[in-house]
């Protein structure tokens, strides 16, 4: 990548001149279209080494916004070139053009998690947002005086129900319906958005997004967990990424544990974005409890399974080190466009 080729191009566009709508399609195409100046130039910048990234990313945004300004300018300018089928119109003039903008950092982060597990041979489930009780919190083996189904803890939609509608607190509740719908064995990644009552702050939302995942079949073991993470932690944060497992609970696991990586920033010294530990939580996880498997009519003496679920806002801070939750949902646009070329 040269600062030429983007000299060559606003050299082009200085000289760009354009006597109808037609004219001025044909110029867009040309600089951004599929196969356009500027577009082959953006997919090259995707290809180049931190380094250059921040040599070229600017320039590059700038050439970009100046070929769409130069567009607007001309379609101000042109006059109907005849085809209209009225006076004052022409139908041939392109439509106003509001930009391609970009993904959201959760969104590049969720693509990133679901492709690692299609991989590993993975289907991808969805289901409702608007969920009952059975499904959130009676199927995963949840008490029935357990807090998170409380009002406190949970958005209900319905109440005074013995199933009540509620938004979902996690997306367990598409696994339960992956359970009762799939034939063992069952492999399922399950992307979506989640509703806790909490107050909004820089570590907490009432919104956020999960990726969780689930594999039943005869003879799972916590060695199939522990490797499966393993192998996910190493394609998502580089292959020289460990792990650590602590020993944790969940109603719906058992054994259950949270999961660790190895800082990759100080590679395990120790420093401000580990807090000194040189290691960063990723995930919770563990072996699907008995009581889960039987509820949706799994014979728990012949199958086993794992299960594990993340938070995709807590990655997505641990990989752009963003350190408040608040930026992921205010569409800032100055926030939005730091991700323009991380697609
Ligand atoms: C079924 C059986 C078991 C899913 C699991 C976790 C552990 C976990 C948290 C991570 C951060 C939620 O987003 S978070 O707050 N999740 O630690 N989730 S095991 O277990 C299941 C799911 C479905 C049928």
């Amino acid at each position: 990548m040269k600062h030429e080729d983007i000299e060559k191009i606003l050299a082009e566009l200085a000289e760009l001149k354009c006597k109808t709508g037609k004219d001025i399609e044909d110029a867009r195409v040309r600089f951004l279209g599929k196969k356009g100046s500027v577009t082959a130039l953006f997919d090259e910048f995707r290809t180049v080494d931190k380094e250059l990234k921040k040599e070229f990313g600017r320039p590059l945004n700038e050439l970009k916004q100046a070929v769409q300004a130069k567009i607007e300018e001309l379609k101000g300018g042109v006059e109907s070139d005849g085809a209209s089928e009225g006076p004052g119109q022409d139908l041939s003039m392109p439509g106003d053009s509001f930009g391609l903008g970009s993904r959201h950092p959760v969104s590049i982060v969720r693509q990133e998690i679901v492709e690692i597990f299609r991989k590993f041979g993975y289907d991808v489930a969805e289901g409702p947002e608007v969920e009952d009780d059975y499904h959130v919190f009676e199927a995963l083996n949840f008490p029935p005086n357990h807090p998170a189904r409380d009002m406190q803890d949970t958005f209900f939609v319905s109440a005074g129900h013995p199933n009540p509608l509620l938004l979902r607190t996690h997306t367990s509740s598409v696994q339960v319906r992956s359970m009762e719908s799939m034939k063992v064995p069952i492999r399922v990644i399950c992307p979506g958005r989640v509703f806790r009552n909490e107050a909004i702050s820089a570590r907490a939302h009432c919104i956020f997004h999960q990726v969780e995942g689930l594999y039943i079949d005869e003879n799972v073991t916590f060695a199939d967990l522990k490797q499966a993470i393993l192998l996910f932690a190493r394609e998502m944060f580089g292959p020289e990424t460990e792990i650590r497992m602590r020993p944790s609970y969940f109603p719906f696991t058992e054994p259950s544990a949270e999961v660790d990586v190895s800082c990759n920033i100080c590679h395990g010294k120790g420093c401000n974005i580990c807090k000194g530990t040189g290691w960063l939580e990723i995930l919770g996880c563990g072996m699907v409890d008995p009581n889960v498997l039987e509820a949706s009519g799994i014979d728990s003496k012949k199958y086993s399974g794992f299960a594990f679920g993340m938070g995709l806002e807590r990655i997505a801070m641990l990989k752009w080190r963003v350190n408040d939750l608040r930026h992921y949902f205010e569409n800032d646009m100055r926030f939005l466009k730091e991700f323009e070329t991380s697609l």
